[in-house]
């Protein structure tokens, strides 16, 4: 994948192709990583969605820890957005169709009733870099990228993907940039590989790991790198030169930072979800 450099031009370009773009839909699809639900949502697109049915697509669920992945899905839904859980790699994705097609119920009905023909429902995916938008594109449409037509009309033809009985992508899903302010984020969005050339020092996301993993699974830490619960009562920093030391990797902390966000990303040290359900709003 290229590399994607954020400037604010980029940005606001990004951000009137999405909103060409939605013109033509009938829903969207808001592509957000399982392991940061929030994290992983551009700050913007809300703003710009406010007027148009969208459900958000918690992607790669494998990767994530299943209970917060059910507590996001609860939060969204209880905010009166409809939310669903997937993975593209594996499993079906039925439970997408289903959900668009509930989330356009009232909508549907209304045009049958009015005798408007019934046409496949025009579907849109828009997400941060890497969260899986091609991916679910070639799941939904089963690598069948046969093309339905352009639309007349529009100056730029748009190409639709048919995806099963009732629905069309857009073949073009819409790339947004990730919240870069909060250096906090900027770790979680390194650490789950959303920003590939990270904007933070290596061992920076690996102390953030460390620190995470000992708060929320201190044995899986243990178990993967031989560490002695009592190692990870040390300062973080500690536990880093420790691993590095099981590892094999003598005081090179720089390598074994290396190594555990890429144990991170790949889930050896099991499922887990870094961003956690705001607390209840009453
Ligand atoms: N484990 C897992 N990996 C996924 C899933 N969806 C996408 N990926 C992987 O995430 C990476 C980025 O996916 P891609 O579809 O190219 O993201 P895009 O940049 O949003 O189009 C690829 O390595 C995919 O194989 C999923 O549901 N589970
Ligand atoms: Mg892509």
């Amino acid at each position: 994948m290229a590399i994607i450099q954020w400037f604010p031009g980029h940005m606001a370009k990004a951000m009137r192709q999405v909103k060409e773009n939605l013109k033509l839909v009938d829903i969207v699809l808001e592509l957000v990583d399982a392991r940061l639900p929030e994290s992983s949502r551009n700050p913007q697109l809300a703003e710009l969605l406010k007027d148009k049915p969208s459900i958000v697509v918690l992607t790669k669920k494998d990767l994530a820890d299943p209970k917060q992945t059910q507590k996001w899905i609860e939060y969204y839904e209880k905010m009166g957005q409809p939310a669903v859980a997937i993975n593209s790699v594996q499993g079906s994705l039925k439970v997408i169709d289903t959900k668009i097609k509930n989330v356009l119920a009232e909508k549907l009905a209304n045009k049958k009733a009015r005798g408007i023909r019934s046409q496949r429902i025009k579907v849109m995916c828009i997400g941060i870099p890497n969260v899986g938008k091609s991916t679910l594109l070639n799941h939904l449409v089963k690598k069948n990228v046969a093309q339905v037509g352009n639309r007349p009309g529009v100056t730029k033809a748009q190409q639709w993907l048919k995806a099963g009985k009732d629905l069309q992508l857009l073949d073009t899903p819409g790339i947004l940039w990730p919240k870069f302010e909060d250096p906090l984020v900027g770790k979680k969005l390194a650490l789950t590989g959303a920003i590939k050339d990270t904007l933070y020092a290596k061992d920076d996301v690996a102390l953030y790991e460390i620190e995470e993993f000992i708060e929320t699974a201190p044995q899986q830490l243990c178990e993967r790198y031989k560490l002695a619960p009592e190692v990870l009562e040390l300062p973080t920093v500690d536990v880093l030169l420790e691993i590095t030391k099981k590892l094999g990797f003598k005081d090179d902390y720089e390598r074994a930072s290396e190594r555990l966000i890429f144990d991170c990303r790949k889930g050896k040290l099991g499922r887990y979800t870094l961003d956690r359900v705001p607390q209840e709003v009453k």
